[in-house]
């Protein structure tokens, strides 16, 4: 392990054990998706995925410890470790869990480091696709190794737009009404299932925003990070229709999507 002399972790050293411990998460973890009883009955599935994220969350926490064996670790499957270092590292063994039940391509592992509290390194794989998402805070964002920066230039109108809903029937609701005074201002919208790897696709371009309430801090700490340092605007508004929103946009339309999302959440809390 090297630090330097005040201790300072080495921030492209956690960034390339982010990236090398997603990825053999994110191999194990689509082997698994191919597991037979996940595809039969209901009740056997939520258990057995349930069995295998905790198994991914303990590989993580295992892998990242033989590197890093004073850090602290947060994880989605219960994991909460106290170390005696400034290092936390937040994990998200299967985001995009509905996918990886239905072995449908947007399931990934999100894996990132906080140093006091700031997000400074990060990885997100998604094994379907054969894409690792890394980013190092001030040293850009890549995937596959390469170097990726947004160049697309939206316009509202044109732009696509990744969102996601919650598990809870009620939020369910709103989220749809938000979504009746967007719809008609933009190209399109896609859910894919994966907040991680939607924060990745703003980093990639291939979707000119991304927008969620609900989310937990394991979803978006790494796929914030690449999303940033990809060139995006990353922003948390604390309080819209009550939820917390997480919001990556392309800063050509950053202005124009945060009044329309706005102006979607008035409409739409004077409706119901
Ligand atoms: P998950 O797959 O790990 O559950 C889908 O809209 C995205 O939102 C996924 O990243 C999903 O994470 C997350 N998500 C949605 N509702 C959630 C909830 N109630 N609790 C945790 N994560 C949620
Ligand atoms: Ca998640």
């Amino acid at each position: 392990m090297s630090t330097s002399a005040s201790n300072t972790p080495d921030i492209i050293e956690l960034r390339n054990i982010a990236c090398d411990v997603a990825s053999q998460a994110g191999k194990y973890v689509l082997e698994e998706s191919k597991n037979q009883v996940l595809h039969e009955t209901k009740s056997s599935a939520s258990d057995l995925v349930t069995e295998i994220d905790k198994h991914t969350e303990a590989l993580i926490v295992d892998l990242v410890r033989s590197q890093r064996p004073d850090d602290s670790f947060l994880g989605e499957e219960g994991t909460s470790q106290k170390g005696s270092s400034d290092v936390l590292w937040v994990i998200d063994p299967i985001d995009g869990t509905t996918n990886f039940v239905h072995e449908h391509p947007g399931f990934g592992v999100s894996i990132a480091a906080k140093l006091d509290d700031v997000i400074v390194a990060g990885a997100v794989a998604d094994p379907k696709h054969g894409e690792l998402f890394d980013a190092a805070i001030g040293n850009g964002a890549r995937c596959n190794g390469e170097l990726i920066r947004i160049e697309r230039s939206p316009k509202l109108e044109t732009a696509l737009v990744a969102t996601g809903f919650s598990y809870e029937a009620s939020e369910r609701k709103t989220q749809a009404k938000i979504l009746t005074y967007l719809l008609p201002a933009i190209a399109d919208i896609r859910r894919m299932g994966s907040a991680a790897i939607d924060l990745c696709s703003v980093a990639m371009g291939r979707v000119d925003a991304f927008y969620e309430t609900g989310l937990n801090e394991w979803d978006i700490a790494a796929g914030s990070l690449i999303a940033s340092e990809a060139g995006a605007k990353v922003l948390t508004i604390k309080s819209f229709v009550g939820e917390t929103l997480h919001v990556a946009v392309n800063t050509c339309i950053e202005s124009e999507f945060l009044n329309l999302l706005h102006s979607a959440m008035e409409k739409s809390s004077r409706d119901i």
